[in-house]
């Protein structure tokens, strides 16, 4: 490069942090027509949700129209909603979920 104190020369810079990679929320919105029950064992198989946990996002997603379902690096937020929507499907059920990155 141009820069004189170099002169040429490729500096390396040290970091003593590791980057922490961006998260990305998995958010489930709600339809009229998949049954709470499928919803709830997606939360648990899927989302490692206790029974109890599952069942509160489920209501929740239902009255507010969508909720976080988990958060994930890129890579397994892209997998697990695309896992969960093709699972919803073979069921014939239209279940929606979006991944989104966090702030
Ligand atoms: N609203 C659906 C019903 O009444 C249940 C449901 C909840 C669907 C959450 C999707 O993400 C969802 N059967």
């Amino acid at each position: 490069d141009a820069d004189p104190t170099t002169q040429g020369r490729t500096q390396t810079l040290e970091r003593t942090q590791t980057q922490r990679p961006r998260l990305y929320r998995v958010l489930l919105l709600n339809d009229d027509y998949t049954p709470m029950d499928f919803v709830v064992m997606v939360l648990e198989r899927h989302f490692r949700k206790s029974e109890q946990e599952a069942q509160l996002i489920m209501l929740a997603v239902h009255h507010k129209g969508q909720g976080v379902a988990g958060v994930y690096t890129r890579d397994v937020a892209e997998t697990k909603v695309a896992q969960v929507t093709a699972e919803a499907r073979q069921h014939g059920y239209p279940l929606r979920l979006v991944a989104e990155p966090e702030a």
